[in-house]
């Protein structure tokens, strides 16, 4: 009896998984009832638990990383303990790749970083855009350690390469009507199997979208990051160029950016426009909002050993940065703009 009403319960949310993908994206999660607690940001126990056990996944060519010439801010080296580079390298989103954890490591190693045009328009005095080599040697590049808070509610210890998008915005002319920041992930779904497929990319519709307003873009904590642990990014972490914005959470760090766009508007971000009550614009990491389907008070330390049997702890206002970013938000109820 158990069984055999497991199994209709299975046909029954599969079928339903399938007929979803050509519904309006925004009446998906509400269609599938409980089905919905698979997607975003999470997936069946089943896979969850074939992640850890492949977690020494081998792969015939495995993408080279090369070292990077960079100095130690001084200001940010101590944060410890560091999460091992193996996990940094095979503990990922990036549902470009897969909703999987292993999938962005597993499906990424023959991506191609060279040649890669970023290109930085809109409000702008200078509009440029920059190629492979410009992405590494046009700046210096500095090492920085960050935490780095996903909003599925884990967490690591990051040792950055990188330079301040200040830099760069400083260096192309910001126009005084420009308001936001907004970035985008290359689309390129022969190389990316999660932008050719509904299933495999978590219903997002590519290419995705991040946005910050321009006091948080010029705020010295913001990086675009070409590399950690010494070399450069490999794919699976959004070679050759990402966002790191460590007060804020994971999903807002978008990976392998292709074009920064200054404007008058607020983009909408693909976390934002999948799930507008889940997830905001700001996404600043803030103990004091729950996700509607998780506490956001703890969250589990990425470390040595098996990812679901690790230590916890607290969750930190703006995740430990509020001394450098809190006057960024201090007329703003963060209840409501979260
Ligand atoms: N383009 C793109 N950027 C992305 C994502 C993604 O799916 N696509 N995932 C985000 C999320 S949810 C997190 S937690 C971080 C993870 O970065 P890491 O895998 O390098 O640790 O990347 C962010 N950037
Ligand atoms: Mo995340």
């Amino acid at each position: 009896m158990l069984i055999k009403h497991s199994k209709k319960s299975q046909l029954k949310e599969s079928q339903l998984t399938s007929e979803s993908i050509y519904k309006d994206r925004r009446n998906i999660i509400k269609s599938l009832g409980l089905a919905a607690l698979t997607f975003p940001f999470a997936k069946p126990v089943s896979a969850a638990l074939f992640d850890v056990f492949s977690e020494e996944k081998s792969n015939d060519v495995t993408f080279k990383r090369s070292p990077l010439n960079f100095t130690k801010n001084t200001n940010y080296q101590s944060l410890t303990p560091l999460t091992p580079e193996n996990k940094v390298l095979q503990y990922n989103n990036f549902y470009e790749f897969g909703t999987g954890k292993g999938d962005p490591f597993q499906y990424s190693q023959q991506f191609k970083v060279d040649p890669w045009s970023l290109t930085i328009d809109g409000l702008v005095d200078k509009p440029i855009t920059l190629n492979y080599e410009d992405l590494l040697k046009k700046f210096d590049i500095e090492e920085r350690l960050y935490r780095m808070r996903c909003v599925e509610a884990w967490s690591m210890n990051i040792p950055w390469l990188g330079f301040t998008l200040a830099t760069l915005l400083k260096q192309v002319g910001v126009k005084s009507d420009a308001k936001y920041v907004r970035f985008e992930t290359v689309y390129d779904p022969e190389q990316m199997r999660g932008q050719s497929s509904k299933f495999i990319g978590g219903s997002i519709n590519f290419p995705y979208v991040e946005g910050l307003t321009i006091e948080e873009a010029m705020n010295p904590l913001v990086l675009l990051s070409v590399g950690l642990y010494g070399k450069t990014l490999a794919p699976q972490n959004g070679a050759p160029i990402r966002l790191v914005v460590p007060w804020k959470y994971g999903f807002k760090s978008i990976k392998s950016i292709v074009k920064i766009t200054l404007t008058d508007k607020q983009p909408r971000n693909t976390w934002q426009a999948i799930g507008p009550d889940e997830y905001g614009f700001y996404a600043n990491v803030n103990p004091r909002v729950d996700h509607p389907r998780w506490s956001q008070k703890n969250e589990r330390i990425i470390a040595e050993g098996n990812v679901f049997q690790q230590e916890r702890k607290k969750t930190l206002m703006f995740n430990g940065y509020e001394e450098e970013v809190a006057h960024l938000y201090k007329d703003m109820d963060l209840l409501r703009h979260f």
